[in-house]
């Protein structure tokens, strides 16, 4: 008897491409097919034929509090009885923008789009429109939407399905776009050093979260933002997964540097389509309409995801969240690293986002990372879901603990990923 998944999958393979509306969902790189799901509540998510795992994905961000927690449901439905979008300025953007503004300081002004993809695009796009210049520098293995200038070495997605310069862009444009690995000061002095006054901006994952997790090295951040005052070059940091996350005002705030654009989305989103791009007000002054750069959304500023990602932050002020994602970060590493000792494992976690690579250390960066046994990985992916634990299905991505999770979800993780090893 075929699973009630595996009927929804024919269907949807019959009508969308993949089966999917996201690539990564769709199993290829771990192989098998996806669970389709039925619905999820704190850390767990169960599947139309009523299996229920524990889930580390947590819509890839977003659920950070857990999967629809009562605050955030409670607000939507309040928000969606006044209607469901007006094009029309709505209080909850005043509310929304002065609240990043105050949780990030580098973001003095901020614009809501509908996803990070829209939020890096437009970033680089007025990037571009107030230098007056076209190229820009990433790091191989980041990810930062499915935008065509930064489609080029890409992570998340791009990566896992073997294509990190995706068919489309075109060639004149990628030319532009210079790809260097993370963490390598030098090759990026040396590209400032041949194109340094051509240069826009550099758009950087401060926590590179998208070839699995690994970090910057101390200066590397630093270096970069040296290097960007000294050839008057914009600094984005891409905190669309790490923003409101790592901490209250992102990843900038442990680290100190202070970008000139920052992209922000998931968390601010409740679980509803977001995105936010803010900077420097001197920057962020040359949009339209003010200034030359356009930008622009019907749904921008939708007022029920607006209801709902206030009322998730407004939750984690209430309950220092980000101090008991840190504690539950450390127990669930505390319990990994007892797991994995003696074996060709590495293992990274900054809060609650982490990483297992199938390959000894150390992971500095994509070269790194593109070590990792694939195969082993894919094994130990299959045995753990089968009993019941959710990982991202890909060597390529983070894993992440929300406030939904538990000491004894973290316990019953830490059996299941330890008999997954045996096999
Ligand atoms: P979206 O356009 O998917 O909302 O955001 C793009 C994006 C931008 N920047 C960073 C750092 C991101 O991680 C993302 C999207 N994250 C992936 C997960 N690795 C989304 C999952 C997917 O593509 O389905």
């Amino acid at each position: 008897m075929p699973s009630r998944s595996h009927e929804l999958f024919e269907a949807a393979k019959r009508r969308i491409p993949g089966g999917v509306n996201s690539p990564v969902r769709a199993f290829r790189s771990v192989g098998g097919e996806p669970f389709f799901i039925e619905s999820a509540s704190g850390c767990r998510v169960r599947d139309v034929d009523g299996k229920e795992y524990i889930d580390y994905v947590g819509t890839w961000g977003p659920a950070i509090l857990g999967h629809a927690p009562a605050v955030v449901i409670e607000a939507v439905r309040e928000a969606a009885g006044c209607g469901l979008s007006f094009g029309i300025p709505n209080p909850l953007e005043v509310e929304m923008a002065e609240t990043i503004c105050r949780l990030v300081p580098s973001v003095e002004r901020v614009r809501m789009v509908n996803s990070g993809t829209e939020a890096t695009m437009s970033c680089i796009r007025l990037a571009r429109g107030f230098t007056g210049r076209d190229r820009i520098i990433k790091f191989e293995g980041c990810y930062h939407g499915h935008v065509d200038s930064l489609l080029v070495k890409a992570g998340s997605g791009a990566l896992t399905h073997g294509r990190p310069d995706s068919a489309g862009v075109p060639a004149a444009l990628a030319a532009l776009t210079v790809a260097l690995p993370f963490n390598d000061l030098d090759a990026v002095a040396a590209a400032f050093a041949r194109d340094g006054r051509e240069i826009a901006a550099i758009i950087v994952e401060p926590v590179p979260a998208n070839a699995g997790l690994y970090l910057p090295e101390p200066g590397f951040l630093e270096g970069l933002r040296a290097l960007c005052d000294a050839h008057d070059t914009l600094l984005i940091f891409d905190e669309v997964m790490t923003g409101f996350r790592l901490a209250p005002g992102g990843y900038q705030e442990l680290c100190g540097v202070r970008p000139d654009l920052t992209a922000l989305g998931k968390v601010i989103g409740g679980g509803l389509p977001v995105g936010a791009f803010g900077g420097r007000a001197d920057i962020m002054d040359h949009l339209s309409p003010d200034g030359p750069v356009y930008q622009a959304g019907t749904l921008s500023g939708n007022p029920l995801a607006l209801a709902a990602g206030l009322a998730q932050l407004r939750e984690l002020e209430r309950r220092d969240g980000w101090e008991a994602l840190e504690a539950l970060g450390a127990a669930f590493e505390a319990a990994v690293r007892e797991t994995i000792s003696g074996r060709p494992l590495t293992f990274h976690r900054i809060g609650s986002m982490f990483c297992l690579y199938f390959t000894e250390g150390p992971v500095r960066n994509l070269a790194d990372a593109l070590r990792s046994d694939r195969a082993a990985f894919n094994r130990y992916f299959h045995a753990c879901l089968d009993a019941g634990v959710y990982f991202a299905p890909s060597q390529f991505e983070a894993g992440f603990l929300s406030l939904g999770h538990t000491a004894d979800d973290i316990a019953a993780t830490n059996r299941i990923t330890r008999a997954a090893l045996q096999e």
